[in-house]
């Protein structure tokens, strides 16, 4: 019989951090992290049809539309079929969640909560290399010469959706619609919250969750053989 596969998704405002906890994730349990964010950016890159409509959208700082991110975001799962991932930024609406829950069962859902003051000043402060998704931070993570990426050597840019108008008008949407997600998963008995300022304070818990969560379903899967 197949290993039992674990699927998380990892929530929270825009700048709040999923991205980085990602990758932290991916490292230390090596689940395969899943950015709707990338995906989408893949898409704008190739030009689709899906990609020049979310464009604009993300542009202005607003949420792509549900039936456009399930059309990007789903036959990326199923080719992930065999895989244990974490999904970063999706679902972010009611209508995501529910798509999601059709097609798999999730094990643990995590959701950031990082004060509003903290997510404007980081995502002001946000530089990434285009070509390979990596971010920085000017106080945080600075690369280590200013303005270029630490291994391509490229120069970094700021995002059009880091600019203080577009981070403001999504901060501002963010709760309202955060909530019946949250709701959403509480139901289901799998949401961890975690909340504070810094990122490495809040990793531990994470980790150390993780930790109870992953042995176990390793564990399941050498009884089930
Ligand atoms: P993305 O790419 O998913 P966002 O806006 O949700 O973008 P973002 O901005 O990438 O999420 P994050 O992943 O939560 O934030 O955070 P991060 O990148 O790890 O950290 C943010 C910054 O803070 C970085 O510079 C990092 O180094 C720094 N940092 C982290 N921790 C700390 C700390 O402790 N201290 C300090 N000082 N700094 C720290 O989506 C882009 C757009 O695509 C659309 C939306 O338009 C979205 O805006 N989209 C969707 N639309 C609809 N539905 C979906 N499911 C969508 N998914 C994406």
């Amino acid at each position: 019989m197949a290993s039992r596969l674990f699927r998380a998704v990892i929530m929270g405002p825009p700048g709040s951090g999923k991205g980085t906890i990602s990758d932290r994730i991916a490292q230390s349990f090596g689940l395969k992290h899943l950015s709707s964010g990338d995906f989408l950016r893949d898409s704008i890159a190739a030009n689709t049809e899906a990609g020049v409509m979310a464009k604009a959208y993300i542009e202005k700082g607003l949420l792509v539309p549900d039936h456009v991110m399930t059309h990007v975001l789903l036959p990326r799962l199923e080719l992930m079929s065999g895989h244990s991932w974490l999904l970063d930024g999706f679902p972010r609406t009611l209508a995501q969640a529910t798509a999601l829950d059709s097609v798999c069962q999730l094990d643990m859902a995590i959701i950031l909560n990082i004060p509003f003051e903290t997510l404007k000043e980081r995502l002001s402060e946000r530089w990434v290399h285009p070509a390979s998704g990596r971010v920085y931070n000017v106080e945080f993570n600075p690369p280590r010469v200013k303005g270029v990426d630490d291994i391509s050597g490229e120069p970094l840019i700021q995002n059009d959706d880091d600019k203080p108008e577009a981070v403001l008008s999504k901060l501002r949407r963010y709760k309202d619609i955060a909530k019946p997600v949250m709701d959403f998963y509480k139901k289901k008995d799998i949401l961890y919250s975690f909340s504070g300022t810094d990122t490495d304070k809040i990793w531990p818990y994470i980790s150390s969750l993780l930790s109870t969560k992953l042995p176990a379903v390793q564990a399941s899967a050498q009884t089930s053989h």
